[in-house]
Parts: structure tokens; C-alpha cells; sequence
């Protein structure tokens, strides 16, 4: 057998392996959630024909051509009845792109489609994409919102990495042809994390925003903001209100953003975010979970202390370390929740709960009382309700 019939051989075996690969629950987890063992993307998920050359005389070493870096923040929809993810996958060329991949059960054998999505430009063109969050509208669309960054354009010669970051919107019925529509107008200097509500607030759009002052630090902007727009078609947000605050010594100090829509539940909708705080390790970002009113998801009504999913073991480990990110998870028919979440920008993981618990937390879980005072108090009287128990 030729050098490069024997390397094929092995590349698909392991390959074959890993997408064939069972994963299994943790055993007993905090009783809120349940988080499988093994990632459910990583690069090396990847189809090898994206990667490599198959043509022993063009590649006779057979060599990658084309390198994954890292597979993460996914958006995710069930979609004819298969549980489907849409991966930032990011080259070894640090260009990030889309890609759809999907799984009969929600937390193994994820398997992309054949090609990624070449998404279409707008008339300037993107220079990185990310960090899709879709969500199926009541209007009939399933829309795309992600982060559209492109250089900034007043930055000195010798600048090469300040960005304009802003909301790209595309939108889509089947996940294969994608109508690339004009970018989210605001007032803001730059925008991350938009994500379109699923249905029409007072006869329009409704969008989460995070009005940010420059590309990394939120500045006197942050929080989770709100807009309404007329359409989508040339979607302009006039007004920014902003629901939910960065907050001193919390773990949203830094920044926060909505993860992906929020999903309707008889106790109000529920929401999935990430919030950010300084270390002297750097930005260490966990994901947290709140619940707004039914009739204005405007208004949070019960909101957690703390984080919700912090990073733990190898997942505190990767090309970003200390984070963890999510902008996409699934409700079943069933009540059962997927929360798909990466990893230190470099794999996506499951965790599997429902919506019963994730209520359950948001509305029986003491608040953030903002001092160790408080934090105490909810401590003290926590062990005298189960005093009172013996
Ligand atoms: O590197 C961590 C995350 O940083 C950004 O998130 P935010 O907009 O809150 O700063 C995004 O680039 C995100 O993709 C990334 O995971």
C-alpha cells in the first residue's frame, strides 16, 4: 500500500471514530443541569475533504491543505425533526465562517453537512463572521444574526487590530440558501451579540442588543439592550434601552450579552446569557440565566445570583481560556432543554436539562443581594428553612 493510500486509511478510520463516538452524562452534576463528558464539535469534526487534497498526485504527502482551528459558539434549531447546530468554525487563517451540522439525538454523532455556508456579502464586504444565533420568527423566517467585523476604518496605519464589530443579518428556510439582508442600524459605535425575539412585540421586531463604545470594552455602553424595528428588510433600531446592566463586583462587571433567543415558557421567557468580569488572569466569562415578563420580555422578573454554567476542568483551557459561551440551545416537544455551549473558544459541549428546572432556578434561586452581607443572609436562611425540616 502507497504512503498516502495507508495515511487515508488511518485519517478515516479516526475520523469515522470520532463522529461514531457515544457520549455519556455526567453521574450526578448540581440537579440543574446535566453536562455530557465529551465535546459534541471539535476542529477535528471537520469533513476531511474540507481539509485535505485528496488527490495523491496534486498532494502525494497528503497534507492538510486547509486547517480547522477550532469549531464553538453554535447556534441551534430542530429542524425536520434532527437537532441541528450553526458552528463558528474558524480556520487555521483566522477567518471564521458557518457551518451547519447536525445529530439524531442532540448529544453525540454530530456530523456536518457536506459543505459550509458560503454566506452571501453585503457591499462592504466582512471581514470575519461569528456567533450565529437562529431563530425561527413568527413571520415565517428562520433568521441569522451574527457578528459581522471588519477593520476600522479611522484606525492609525500601523493599527492591524482595531474593529468595527456589527449585527449581520441573514436570513433563510431550508439552512442552504442564505438571503443576505443590510446590517442592524443603530446608534451605537459597535454591537455584538443581537438576537432577534420570535415574535412580533406590539406588531414588531424585537431585538436583545449590546451597545459596546469600542471592539472589546463595552466603555459607558454594555448591558443587555432592546429595539424594536419595522422590518427586517432595512432593520433600524432608532432607540436602545438597556434591561439588564453590567453590574460593580458581579460576574457581569466587565460586559454581558444575550446567548440565543429566549424560549417561551408559561412562567414568563426564559433567557440564556454570558456575562463577563476582570481577572488579573483576564476575562473570565460564565453563563447565566434569568426569566422576563410574557406579555413585555422587556421586563426581567426573576434573575439568579451568579453564574449558571462556569468553565470547569479542560474546558477552562483553549485558545481564549476562562470562558464559556453559548449562543444556542433547544426545546423539546418534550420539555427537555439542550444548552450548547463552547468551550475557551475552542469546542462545543451539551448540557442537557429542562424547562421545569431551568424555571425552577430562575424563580427559587436567591437574587444577587451585591454584598457578602446578603450572600450571607440567603445562606443563614437557607439552613434554618431545612432546620425547620428535622
Ligand atoms: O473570546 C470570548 C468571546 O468574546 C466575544 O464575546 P463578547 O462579545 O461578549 O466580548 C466574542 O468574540 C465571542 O465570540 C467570544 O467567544
Amino acid at each position: 500500500m502507497s504512503h498516502f493510500e495507508e495515511r487515508w486509511q488511518l485519517l478515516q478510520a479516526e475520523h469515522a471514530a470520532l463522529l461514531q463516538q457515544k457520549n455519556h452524562p455526567e453521574k450526578l452534576g448540581n440537579g440543574i443541569y446535566t453536562r455530557y463528558i465529551h465535546p459534541v464539535l471539535t476542529a477535528a469534526h471537520a469533513p476531511l475533504n474540507w481539509r485535505y487534497d485528496l488527490n495523491p498526485t496534486t498532494n502525494p504527502f497528503l497534507m492538510q491543505r486547509i486547517g480547522v482551528n477550532a469549531v464553538f459558539n453554535a447556534g441551534a434549531m430542530k429542524f425536520n425533526g434532527k437537532y441541528i447546530v450553526v458552528a463558528r468554525v474558524e480556520g487555521w487563517d483566522r477567518k471564521s465562517f458557518f457551518a451547519v451540522a447536525e445529530s439524531e439525538n442532540g448529544v453525540d454523532n454530530f456530523k456536518f453537512w457536506n459543505e459550509p455556508i458560503l454566506l452571501p456579502e453585503t457591499n462592504v464586504p466582512d471581514t470575519n463572521v461569528y456567533d450565529m444565533r437562529v431563530v425561527l420568527h413568527e413571520d415565517g423566517f428562520i433568521y441569522g444574526l451574527f457578528c459581522t467585523e471588519r477593520r476600522d476604518p479611522t484606525a492609525e496605519d500601523g493599527d492591524q487590530s482595531s474593529a468595527v464589530a456589527q449585527c449581520g443579518i441573514a436570513r433563510t428556510k431550508d439552512l442552504k440558501t442564505w438571503e443576505r439582508l443590510p446590517d442592524l442600524v443603530t446608534k451605537s459605535a459597535q454591537q455584538r451579540n443581537v438576537v432577534l425575539h420570535p415574535e412580533f412585540v406590539d406588531g414588531k421586531y424585537m431585538l436583545y442588543t449590546r451597545p459596546q463604545d469600542s471592539f472589546i470594552e463595552a466603555g459607558k455602553g454594555g448591558g443587555i439592550g432592546v429595539g424594536f424595528c419595522d422590518n427586517m428588510e432595512h432593520a433600524v433600531i432608532e432607540v436602545e434601552h438597556v434591561i439588564d446592566h453590567k453590574l460593580y463586583h458581579t460576574i457581569a462587571e466587565a460586559k454581558n450579552g444575550q446567548g440565543p433567543a429566549p424560549i417561551k415558557t408559561p412562567q414568563g421567557w426564559l433567557h440564556l446569557a454570558h456575562g463577563v468580569r476582570n481577572t488579573a488572569a483576564g476575562l473570565r466569562y460564565t453563563l447565566y440565566l434569568f426569566l422576563s415578563d410574557l406579555q413585555d420580555p422587556t421586563k426581567i422578573t426573576h434573575k439568579p445570583a451568579g453564574y449558571f454554567i462556569a468553565p470547569e476542568g479542560a474546558e477552562r483551557i483553549g485558545d481564549v481560556s476562562n470562558v464559556v459561551f453559548s449562543n444556542g440551545w433547544i426545546a423539546d416537544e418534550d420539555g427537555k432543554v439542550y444548552i450548547y455551549y463552547a468551550s475557551s473558544d475552542t469546542r462545543l459541549h451539551v448540557a442537557v436539562s429542562s424547562i421545569a428546572q431551568l424555571v425552577d432556578y430562575c424563580m427559587h434561586t436567591p437574587a444577587d443581594g451585591l454584598r457578602s452581607y446578603t450572600s450571607v443572609e440567603a445562606i443563614h436562611a437557607l439552613i434554618e428553612s431545612n432546620q425547620q425540616l428535622s
